[in-house]
């Protein structure tokens, strides 16, 4: 096919021929000497030329290369993430072999040795929900329960401050209990703690906490947000219960309400008729703050 140029004339080499621009064809490239002035033709064979100087581009790359291939060695990311993997295993053991005195050494290490405050928070509480599980099996007693609790709660001492999140200040009121009947509060405090560190003014009730009690607190503080913790599945009857109580009282357009706690799933909000049901304490502060930041 005519009209593409030239084609290019053979590399120099052992066969080089006589290196001349093809006579055929129009040529419309640049060619700024052919062949150069200085350069005599010839049929001898030509020294190859010396390779072009590497360019930036290809510099950088290959120090990109070089780097991810130091960090893929072992001893770099993939171990440092084994690691902690295993240290989170181990906080999660702990808990569930109720070693009291090992935990907040592991705690420790572990947020030394760089694993995120909430990642500890989850091998806690994975451990718990083990505990819990053993306990159904027959396998602890309700002084294991006890002991899982304080171990929580030594845990916690280390680890809240570090969860502590930017306060942004004047969030609005929640009030916050564990329902009537059910007196776990381990989880219900982390809750109360995180939205303080994130600006919501927390009036906590404590646990055990009647309906009137409740609506008496929304009515007197003004609060326009309820969070209520349940663990124990017959005490689910307190939330139904607190949400009539609110409908009584006139408060319920008033008052947006969540539940949390082991027994709760989303099925059980429907039928309860609340607004929201929050797993951990960082979905509770993106409840609170859809019910009360505008
Ligand atoms: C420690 C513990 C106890 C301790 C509690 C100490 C304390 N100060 O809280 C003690 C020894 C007192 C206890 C007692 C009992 N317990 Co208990 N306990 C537990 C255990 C092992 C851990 C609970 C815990 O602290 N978890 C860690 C925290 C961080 O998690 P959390 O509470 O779920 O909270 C998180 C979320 O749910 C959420 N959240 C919590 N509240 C809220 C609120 C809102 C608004 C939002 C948005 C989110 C939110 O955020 C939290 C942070 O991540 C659980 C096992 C389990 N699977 O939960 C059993 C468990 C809850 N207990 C159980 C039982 C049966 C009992 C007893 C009846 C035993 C008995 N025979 O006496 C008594 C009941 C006492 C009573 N009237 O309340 C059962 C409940 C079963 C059920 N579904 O009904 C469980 C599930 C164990 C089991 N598998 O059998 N318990």
């Amino acid at each position: 096919m005519e009209g593409h140029g030239p084609p290019w004339p053979k590399a120099p080499g052992p066969d080089a021929t006589e290196r001349v621009p093809p006579k055929k064809g129009p040529w419309r490239g640049t060619l700024v000497s052919w062949p150069a002035p200085d350069v005599p033709m010839t049929t001898q064979p030509q020294p190859p030329s010396p390779a072009p100087p590497p360019r930036a581009f290809d510099l950088a790359r290959e120090s990109v290369l070089e780097c991810v291939a130091k960090l893929q060695r072992p001893g770099t990311i993939e171990e440092r993430r084994r690691r902690m993997e295993d240290r989170i295993a181990r906080i999660t053991e702990a808990t569930t072999g109720l070693e009291m005195e090992r935990i907040p050494s592991l705690v420790e290490e572990a947020l030394q040795a760089g694993v995120q405050p909430f990642e500890v928070l989850g091998a806690l509480s994975a451990g718990m929900v083990k505990v819990g599980d053993l306990f159904s099996e027959g396998k602890y007693y309700l002084v294991d329960l006890v002991l899982a609790g304080q171990i929580m709660k030594e845990a916690l001492e280390i680890l809240e401050p570090r969860l502590a999140v930017e306060s942004l200040g004047g969030k609005g009121t929640v009030v916050l209990g564990t329902v009537k009947g059910d007196v776990h509060d381990i989880g219900k405090n982390l809750v109360a703690n995180m939205l303080r560190g994130c600006g919501f003014r927390v009036i906590d009730l404590g646990v055990d906490v009647p309906p009137e009690k409740i609506v008496e607190a929304l009515k007197t503080s003004g609060a326009r947000a309820l969070g209520l913790s349940v663990l124990l599945t017959p005490m689910v009857q307190s939330v139904a219960d607190t949400v009539s109580a609110l409908k009584a009282a006139g408060l319920r357009e008033r008052v947006k309400i969540a539940i949390g706690g082991a027994c709760t799933t989303p099925e059980l909000g429907r039928r309860m008729g609340v607004d929201a049901v929050g797993r951990d304490p960082i979905e509770a502060v993106r409840i609170f703050e859809s019910f009360l930041v505008e």
